[in-house]
């Protein structure tokens, strides 16, 4: 173990101490690693917002892919998912935001080269995005039911998210081959685009789904400042949901839109969330913790008993996720323009 790997070791020690997890760092000096996906072969992908994908096995770090990202904002190359039946499909796909030809969000998939992967094709293009570069949405995950979804963001028009013509502002489900999924809940309604699987989300960056009852949960960033106070969610995601975004923010108690499961009046601008254990795990972009929230009920009645800290002293932490090994992994996003960058920055690091 090196020294920084044992000096960081130690100050998770303390951090964790209580919550019963250790931290390590598994590796660092990364770019905004936005988004991780474990391969059968102990290897890890990690993509990093400025538009590489990374590939760390046995210790070495190298470049997997390199893409053309239009990175301003919270745009770029963001979300990473591999084929639910990857290694015979050897495909891994990527959401990214490209200038080329247009502005515009695309998830594309790559071919699974071992070392390498190289851009195979577009999934789905047309993904709203702007020059700003903000609200762009961007993580993508295989279901259970072996269907890719895609949140994607209002791109600050709050109206996109109400209009079913849009893709934006909505979570979206499509199949491996980029087709609406079947059993979608907007199928055949004139004007709305078939690939809608929920609607009325303004920033959505979370996807995760109950290990036990398959429940999708999204954590979306909510207005913070903008209405007064803060509004960051956990929702529970039903297929046509409307989440309400602009129309009700917080608990609206308006029949027409869906409620969040939990939200932070004071603001908790969320990254990705995880099932671990048992509990749900929320990764803090300006909150810069990992929080607990400790779920009671059962299928489609959750209530959050209560809400610790998991992990904190890391700075901004954005994706969280359970890898092969049964340890949760989490990412630092100190480079993205809006931390304080310390040295090693960013980080992937292991929590038992
Ligand atoms: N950060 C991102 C990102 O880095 O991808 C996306 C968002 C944030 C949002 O959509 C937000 O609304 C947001 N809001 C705040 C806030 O209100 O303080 C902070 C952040 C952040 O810390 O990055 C985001």
């Amino acid at each position: 173990m090196d020294r920084r790997r044992f000096l960081v070791g130690l100050l998770g020690l303390g951090l964790a101490r209580g919550q019963g997890l250790r931290v390590e760092e598994v590796v660092g000096g990364l770019e905004v690693p936005w988004a991780l996906a474990f391969l059968p072969d102990g290897g890890m992908l990690i993509a990093e917002r400025p538009g590489r994908i990374r590939l760390f096995r046995e210790g070495r770090l190298s470049t997997y892919a390199e893409l053309s990202v239009y990175h301003r904002g919270e745009s770029g190359l963001l979300g990473l998912a591999l084929h639910p039946r990857f290694p015979q499909e050897p495909y891994v796909y990527a959401y990214r935001t490209v200038a080329e030809g247009g502005l515009r969000n695309q998830v594309v998939r790559l071919r699974h080269l071992g070392e390498r992967g190289v851009l195979d094709r577009v999934v789905l293009d047309g993904i709203p995005a702007r020059p700003h570069g903000l609200h762009s949405g961007g993580r993508i995950a295989f279901g259970p039911d072996g269907m890719l979804y895609v949140t994607t963001g209002e791109v600050y028009e709050r109206e996109l998210a109400q209009d079913l013509a849009s893709l934006g502002g909505k979570i979206l489900r499509l199949t491996p081959e980029g087709e609406p999924a079947p059993g979608n809940p907007f199928l055949g309604r004139r004007g709305a685009r078939p690939e809608v699987y929920s609607l009325g989300h303004r920033n959505p960056q979370g996807l995760a789904w109950h290990p036990k009852t398959g429940e999708l949960f999204s954590s979306e960033h909510g207005p913070s400042g903008e209405q007064g106070y803060g509004h960051d969610e956990v929702n529970l995601i039903v297929p046509g949901g409307n989440y309400g975004w602009p129309r009700v923010v917080g608990r609206g108690n308006d029949p027409r839109y869906r409620d969040p499961l939990y939200f932070w009046p004071q603001g908790f601008p969320p990254g990705n969330l995880a099932f671990f254990r048992g509990d749900l795990y929320v990764a803090g972009l300006r909150g810069q913790a990992l929080l607990r929230l400790v779920l009671e009920g059962e299928r489609g009645r959750w209530r959050v008993l209560r809400v610790e800290t998991a992990l904190s002293g890391f700075g901004r932490l954005r994706e969280v996720q359970v890898g092969p090994d049964g340890a949760l992994y989490v990412t630092t996003s100190n480079r993205d323009g809006r931390g304080q960058v310390r040295p090693g920055d960013d980080r992937v690091l292991r929590l038992l």
